[in-house]
């Protein structure tokens, strides 16, 4: 359905609804009826971006050609003078992948197309595993196993901390909405008890369930960088696939104390929100994998420049798929993936629950832990903005860490 070179923009909507947990939806509509959708969710702060979105962005929008996706996103980028930011640029993001949705309709195929075709047949996946013991952790593991994960990663409690990252603490998952909670919930940290148990949960792993599956942790970035390059030296026997957010890197020179220490490959990036965030970790070969994510880092152009740049350097796309994340990013970074001659691995934790399924449709199927992209045109996601009424926005906050002494640390 080839619509020629003018598709003006009529209409920007944004939608905020919450089918289990809070989303933050663009559609964009041109004239021809073809729209594009966007995830612009920001967890925690989602009022931020749809105000920003219909204050500032949609205004802008209207009577532009939803062709020029380039001319657009630097318009966002640069002509706004406020540079960067996570608030700014999910809604640049979100813009991004609505118009890349329109231009594959228009041309009637799929994204990944567009971007230069597929480079695989499937894209590889790493799942979840949680628990409160070692032993529930890798009893999940091996559940993920027999689905046919070839990845997993792996989260334990602390024993002595209630709730420490990733596992259900006081029973409330910190991937479910909050919103009973008035204010943050707050979790304990000592870094000395979790170095004190980490090591125990990969090995056990390993004795467990052999050599062949890839395993992964996400440190949240509770330490320092000498702690870090300690623990990366100390897991260095059990031979993980990656290390997440060991440290968190605003200040990015902080990675090479890491990387002087061990071979333990390093991950980060799930937070950045664009290329200049990741710039020296790059070009340092400091990390080995770079998780921006679609919505938080500008969208498909914002990750493909990211993931050119890094190819550079050795370094592997590895986007962050948390829950908290709609469909529509998950789509658009799916398209990214099966592109990307350097796709290092995707994260997944399921397509939503029955109750986001009314709401967010989509072509992707999962299968022995690879996510298939099917040839709708565009990103091959939809959303249903009736049932989507029926799930009004919950506020709702991620939790906050304090050290036992009540000193608050990142979460
Ligand atoms: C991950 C992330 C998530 C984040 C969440 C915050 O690696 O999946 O760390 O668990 O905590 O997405 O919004
Ligand atoms: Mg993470």
């Amino acid at each position: 359905m080839r619509t020629g070179r003018n598709l003006v923009i009529t209409d920007v909507r944004v939608i905020l609804c919450s089918p289990g947990r809070n989303f933050v939806t663009v559609k964009i509509v041109t004239e021809s009826g073809i729209y594009g959708l966007g995830d612009a969710t920001v967890n925690g702060r989602e009022m931020a971006v749809a105000t920003y979105l219909r204050e500032h962005v949609a205004p802008c929008l209207i009577g532009r050609n939803a062709h020029d996706i380039e001319d657009i996103w630097q318009y966002l980028y640069k002509g706004v003078y406020w540079r960067r930011g996570p608030i700014n640029m999910a809604c640049v993001g979100a813009v991004d992948m609505a118009l890349w949705d329109i231009k594959g309709k228009a041309a009637d195929l799929p994204v990944y197309e567009l971007l230069g075709g597929r480079s695989r047949r499937a894209i590889g996946t790493y799942a979840h595993a949680t628990g409160n013991t070692i032993d529930d952790t890798l009893t999940r593991a091996e559940e993920l196993m027999g689905q046919g994960f070839q990845a997993i990663r792996l989260q334990t409690a602390v024993p002595g901390l209630d709730g420490s990252y990733g596992v259900l603490g006081d029973k409330k998952d910190y991937f479910e909405l909050q919103s009973d909670r008035p204010l943050p919930p707050e979790h304990p940290w000592s870094t000395r008890k979790y170095m004190n148990s980490i090591e125990e949960l990969f090995r056990e792993a390993r004795a467990r369930h052999g050599q062949d599956i890839q395993l992964l942790h996400d440190v949240h970035s509770r330490l320092t960088p000498i702690e870090a390059a300690k623990l990366g030296k100390m897991l260095e026997p059990h031979d993980l696939l990656f290390l997440e957010d060991a440290v968190a890197a605003e200040n990015q020179e902080s990675y090479r104390i890491i990387r002087e220490h061990t071979t333990t490959p390093l991950a980060i990036g799930e937070i950045y929100n664009t290329i200049w965030d990741c710039k020296e970790l790059i070009q340092n070969q400091w990390i080995d994998y770079i998780r921006t994510a679609a919505t938080h880092a500008g969208g498909i152009t914002g990750l493909r420049r990211i993931a050119d740049f890094a190819a550079l350097f050795h370094v592997r796309i590895a986007p962050h798929g948390a829950p908290d994340l709609s469909p529509i990013c998950f789509a658009a970074q799916s398209h990214v993936d099966i592109w990307a001659p350097n796709f290092g691995i995707q994260e997944f934790v399921g397509f939503g629950n029955a109750t986001s399924a009314e709401v967010f449709s989509h072509d992707l199927k999962i299968t022995d832990g690879m996510i298939h992209i099917g040839d709708s045109p565009g990103l091959g996601v939809d959303f249903n903005e009736t049932a989507a009424e029926k799930h009004p926005y919950k506020r709702s906050y991620l939790p906050v860490s304090r050290l036992e002494d009540g000193t608050l640390w990142s979460w």
